[in-house]
């Protein structure tokens, strides 16, 4: 399963908030309350979050951790997740997914090197809770090669 070339759109589809089709007349119509009640919105929807994001795995940044693991989207939703992992080292890594103790669940997928312009696509299923994305090859994730998932 080689997804084409030229990488997914960094998802942001900007919410096109559809027009409330303007019917007129309507006396007793939906009275839309905007509770704007703070200045922080709470994420109470789940079903806004992506279940799809990139992950950019770099060998080549700066002293001391010149190492790095960055997912585009966080927090990102539970059920069946696409990990599309790209490499823009110089080196072959790894990427795998721990629950916060150390579990594994999802064993380590080779990201080789020159994988910057094309994806190594892992589908994985996770419940909500806190992961841990990482390189597993030794000491990548201890130079940064790791970075922590919630899943809500
Ligand atoms: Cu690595």
């Amino acid at each position: 399963m080689t997804p084409p070339a030229g990488g997914t759109p960094g998802a942001g589809t900007p919410g096109a908030g559809t027009p409330g089709a303007g019917t007129p007349g309507g006396a007793t119509g939906a009275t839309t309350t905007s509770t704007t009640s703070g200045a922080t919105t709470t994420t109470t929807t789940s079903q806004s979050l992506p279940s799809r994001l990139e992950v950019d795995e770099n060998d080549q940044g700066s002293l001391p951790t010149p190492y790095s693991l960055s997912p585009s989207h966080n927090p990102v939703a539970a059920g069946k997740l696409e990990f599309n992992v790209y490499n823009f080292g110089q080196d072959g890594h790894t990427f795998a997914i721990h629950e916060a103790d150390g579990h594994q669940v999802q064993a380590p997928v080779a990201v080789p090197a020159g994988q910057s312009g094309t994806a190594v696509t892992v589908n994985v299923t996770l419940r909500p809770g806190t992961y841990v994305l990482l390189c597993t090859l030794p000491g990548h994730a201890g130079l940064g090669m790791h970075a922590t998932l919630t899943v809500q």
